[in-house]
């Protein structure tokens, strides 16, 4: 295992990711606040600022950005976290369930990923098949050295069923999501901002030294994040991992300006 400190997916401990899977996700919908951001390479130019420690991408979109970078020149782009999994807004299915679509081997020998991305939906009838899935996943990006950061995100029927949770950003379920992450063998836990530092407090209790980083959730105004993002890193949180309050802006700079003030200099908001 390689210290996740030495990955450059992290600077002193932290970590930035700009996520950029919302096109599979949601849809282009995602984009129509900010049409330009519906082009990848607007995103992949974004995530040159200093501030941005990976760049996660679906595979057809990290082809897409090694393409870009090669026919470019491109040397100071984020470094790739491959997303192996990943799903559409359009079936109709019985529960949360989150497909593999690249292998490890893909994302590290063609694509020359960074580190790796899985989203759990513990909670969802489909959970037992998606840690058969993350092992396979999680052994490979061992063998690699590369990190894997779980997307943990607990939801479905279990969650809905059970009257001890409120929802899924109940302190209680986030906490028990990244717990999972830690059991499973992640290097990084993506989680739910649970709506307080107790909350966020909660899970960091959970977990010990493993890195947590704060879902960045629909846009909200830049003070109203910037505390968001303030209080998990305050609270024992290692950053963050954000896609719509990134690109449905204008101008994401200043903002990627204040976040990395936050979370790699510990300035206060
Ligand atoms: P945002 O910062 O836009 O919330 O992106 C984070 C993320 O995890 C994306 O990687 C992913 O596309 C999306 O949220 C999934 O959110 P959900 O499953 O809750 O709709």
């Amino acid at each position: 295992m390689n210290p996740i400190d030495d990955s450059p997916i992290t600077r002193d401990g932290n970590s930035l990711i700009l996520a950029y899977d919302h096109g599979t996700e949601h849809g282009p919908v995602d984009f129509e606040p900010m049409p330009k951001s519906a082009d990848p390479t607007h995103v992949f130019e974004v995530g040159r600022h200093d501030a941005v420690t990976a760049i996660a991408l679906q595979k057809g979109t990290a082809e897409y950005y090694r393409s870009w970078e090669a026919d470019h020149g491109i040397d100071d782009g984020a470094p790739l976290l491959v997303k192996v999994n990943g799903n559409s807004n359009l079936p109709t299915r019985d529960d949360y369930y989150s497909p593999t679509q690249c292998s490890v081997e893909y994302a590290v020998e063609e694509l020359d990923a960074d580190a790796i991305g899985y989203t759990m939906y513990a909670g969802s009838l489909h959970e037992d098949r998606m840690w058969t899935e993350f092992r396979e996943v999680q052994e490979a990006a061992r063998s690699y050295g590369v990190p894997v950061v779980m997307w943990s995100y607990p939801r479905g029927e279990g969650i809905q069923a059970n009257d001890a949770y409120s929802g899924q950003s109940d302190p209680a379920v986030v906490a028990y999501g990244a717990r999972l992450g830690l059991e499973l063998g992640a290097d990084v836990v993506k989680c739910k901002y649970p709506g307080s530092r107790e909350g966020w407090q909660q899970l960091e209790d959970a977990v010990g030294d493993l890195k947590t980083v704060m879902s960045g959730g629909s846009k909200r105004s830049d003070e109203a994040f910037l505390e968001d993002v303030y209080t998990t890193v305050s609270a024992g949180g290692n950053g963050l991992a954000v896609g719509r309050n990134i690109f449905q802006r204008e101008d994401p700079e200043p903002l990627l300006d204040d976040l990395e003030s936050v979370i790699f200099e510990a300035r206060e908001v």
